[in-house]
């Protein structure tokens, strides 16, 4: 038997996921995704060539890995093609490495409309979610009206697309939003065709099965715990469980089967899309994050919002999610940095907390502690040994503070920039 590890962001997403996996991967027979879609976009770079993956499990540029696109991933078969169709390009075979559950449930061309009348009739209340169709899929999964990837080998699966895109219209005709669907559908059913040449799975029996046979899974999230519909800053969050507990229904997995929980965060914060951010920095510091950081969404291009390392958020996000070891992304980005801050607590109404408030209007005051930056450019440094003392302790509070150890450290994004802790 083995354990299912699983590779989760800490914060609002974008916190180097995609590139830590593949830096993981060859420990790892099968890499599985376990929630969210096409509004994902993990970054991975080598050979100093950048590639964004959307639905696709970050191992695939590892031959020999198998990628598992699991029950709770929701799928846009024109993007999933686009996707195909780039690795093709790059000599990457997907037919033997890519596995796709069958529960996994589609994004229609009227999920997309849907998505963007909500948040055209938010107004300045809009979520900023990536118009991906990633909300009005989960409501209808939830809704028990979902069209699921084992649904294009029934012969009605035609009548089922129809029936359920019916309904999106007469939902559009009462925001009064005028919406073309009927144009993306060629491509939509060309993706269709496509995912049929795939290996369709009950992909709960299968990593089960994998599980028993003892070969190694990671199980690879994607945005971060802080967007989670549950404990994020609701509503304005993804629409899936992106912690830990995701991982096991996401693929049909026993929580006793979950090993080690790899938290990964940033050395300081991002968040693209509204709501809270206490620790934002609506200035030339936060400008000078985002221009160093090269902060724009992956998926969208928008820009990022920046701001420091809030511990607070973070403590949250290790609770929720069991982390056994952590994993720090873009200290490299600090570099130029005098000082760095960090937030230790949080006031509210005149109180020091370290709890996150319940009503996230509550206006929230960051308390800080400070420290002197390292002034160094530590993009080519591969051991511990040899990064300056002042990001050295920068690390050492992070642990104190959380009890958990940072066991790996990216110093920039090619997969060579690594520096694994003994
Ligand atoms: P959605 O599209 O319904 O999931 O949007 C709801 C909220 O979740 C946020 N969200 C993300 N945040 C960070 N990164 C994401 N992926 C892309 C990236 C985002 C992009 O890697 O950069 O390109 O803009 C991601 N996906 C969803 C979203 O901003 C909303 O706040
Ligand atoms: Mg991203």
């Amino acid at each position: 038997m083995s354990k299912v590890d699983i590779l989760l962001g800490l914060q609002w997403g974008d916190e180097g996921k995609g590139k830590v996996v593949d830096v993981l991967t060859p420990n790892y027979s099968v890499i599985a995704r376990f929630q969210g879609g096409p509004n994902a976009g993990h970054s991975l770079e080598f050979n100093n060539i950048k590639h964004v993956l959307h639905t696709i499990p970050s191992g695939v540029f590892h031959p020999g890995c198998l990628n598992l696109i699991g029950n709770g991933v929701v799928i846009d078969p024109i993007i999933l093609a686009e996707e195909i169709h780039s690795l093709e390009k790059l000599g990457v075979n997907l037919k033997k490495s890519l596995k796709i559950s069958k529960k996994a449930h589609l994004i229609l061309p009227s999920h997309r409309e849907l998505d963007a009348a909500s948040e055209a009739a938010k107004g300045k209340g809009k979520i900023g979610s990536t118009l991906k169709g990633i909300g009005p899929t989960y409501m209808d999964k939830t809704g028990r009206n979902g069209l699921r990837v084992g649904d294009i080998l029934l012969p009605d699966f035609k009548d089922r697309y129809n029936f359920l895109k019916n309904k999106h219209k007469e939902i559009l005709r009462q925001y009064n939003y005028s919406s073309n669907i009927e144009q993306h559908e060629e491509e939509w059913f060309k993706g269709i065709e496509l995912l049929r040449q795939y290996d369709l799975i009950d992909s709960e029996y299968e990593i089960n099965s994998y599980i028993k046979q003892g070969k190694r899974v990671l199980a690879e999230g994607a945005q971060g715990s802080l967007l989670d519909i549950d404990f994020g800053s609701y509503p304005f969050v993804t629409s899936s469980n992106t912690i830990c507990a995701g991982a096991c229904t996401g693929l049909g997995i026993a929580p006793h089967a979950v090993g080690e929980v790899y938290g990964i965060f940033k050395a300081y914060c991002t968040r693209v899309g509204s709501g809270p951010f206490p620790t934002e920095l609506d200035n030339e510091i936060g400008e000078k994050m985002r221009k160093i950081g090269v902060e724009f969404g992956a998926t969208t291009g928008r820009p990022r919002r920046c701001g420091w390392l809030d511990l607070v958020a973070l403590k949250y996000a290790i609770m929720l999610n069991g982390v056994t070891q952590l994993i720090m992304t873009k200290p490299d980005v600090l570099d130029s940095f005098e000082t760095i801050k960090v937030a230790v607590a949080y006031r509210v109404n005149g109180i020091e907390t370290d709890r996150l408030p319940y009503d996230i209007n509550t206006p929230i005051e960051p308390v800080y502690k400070e420290f002197k930056g390292w002034m160094t450019d530590i993009s080519g440094f591969k051991s511990d040994s040899d990064l300056p003392d002042e990001l050295m302790a920068y690390i050492q509070f992070i642990e104190q503070e959380t009890g958990v150890p940072v066991r790996i450290i990216s110093v920039g994004p090619n997969r060579d920039e690594t520096i694994v802790r003994e």
